[in-house]
């Protein structure tokens, strides 16, 4: 899979992609991850990215020019090296559609993608309606630029990418694959003073046994903690 970032802030996003699951992903060929700086592309002789907005109000508004640019020099680039186009164009807004682990599984099935990282108050309405395939919010609360947004999906999308996690049963083992919170879980020592036992079906060596009561567990803590993951279904 290949992930093309585009950001005023690529500075950002060096440290994260290099580390854990992300960095050895990369390091094995699971993914490639591109991070363009977004004002390379401006044409204005300030380098700059954004402008007032018509109207007049507060905040600034990134501009066509740079992004369509960018957007189109990746695209015949990846035609013209490979014969292949973009799956999807995601732009990290916070009034997307809420991010989650069905669209991460999805995501990560795809084999191009760019992220249009948001910034000031965003993007010509242009833009979206021209290029973007997807819009994205992570939640309901504000950041100051989409670019952790953007990681945030990246690192979900990347540790489901199949192969990417060694053991190969771990990430359908997660919290929320099957739409339910993880059963509480447990490392030696069996008993720690004032902390008290581990469950002690742990400890019964029938693996059929232990995971019906991981599935309880799960069930029970979903329906106390989070309800609203069991009515999705
Ligand atoms: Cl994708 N961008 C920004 N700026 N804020 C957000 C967000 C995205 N998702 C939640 N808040």
């Amino acid at each position: 899979m290949r992930i093309d970032i585009i950001s005023v802030l690529p500075e950002m996003f060096t440290g994260f992609l290099n580390e854990s699951i992300i960095g050895r992903a990369q390091r094995e060929g699971y993914v490639e991850i591109h991070i363009h700086n977004l004002r390379d592309y401006t044409k204005d002789k300030h380098k700059r990215v954004d402008d007032y907005p018509f109207g007049g109000g507060s905040g600034m508004i990134m501009q066509i020019q740079p992004i369509a640019d960018c957007i189109s020099h990746l695209q015949s680039t990846l035609l013209s090296s490979k014969g292949e186009s973009y799956d999807a164009v995601i732009y990290t807004s916070p009034d997307g559609n809420q991010f989650n682990q069905g669209m991460a599984n999805r995501m990560s099935q795809l084999r191009n993608i760019i992220i249009l990282c948001g910034h000031y108050k965003g993007i010509d309405h242009r833009i979206r309606e021209k290029l973007i395939t997807e819009e994205v919010s992570i939640g309901d609360y504000v950041l100051s630029g989409g670019e952790l947004a953007a990681a945030v999906m990246t690192d979900a999308i990347v540790r489901v990418i199949p192969g990417v996690l060694g053991d190969s049963q771990a990430a359908l083992d997660d919290c929320f694959m099957d739409n339910l919170l993880a059963p509480p879980i447990y490392t030696r020592p069996a008993h720690y003073d004032g902390f008290g036992d581990v469950p002690e079906i742990l400890l019964c060596g029938d693996p059929k046994k232990i995971r019906e009561w991981e599935i309880q567990k799960a069930l029970e803590r979903t329906l106390a903690l989070r309800p609203d993951l069991l009515e999705e279904q």
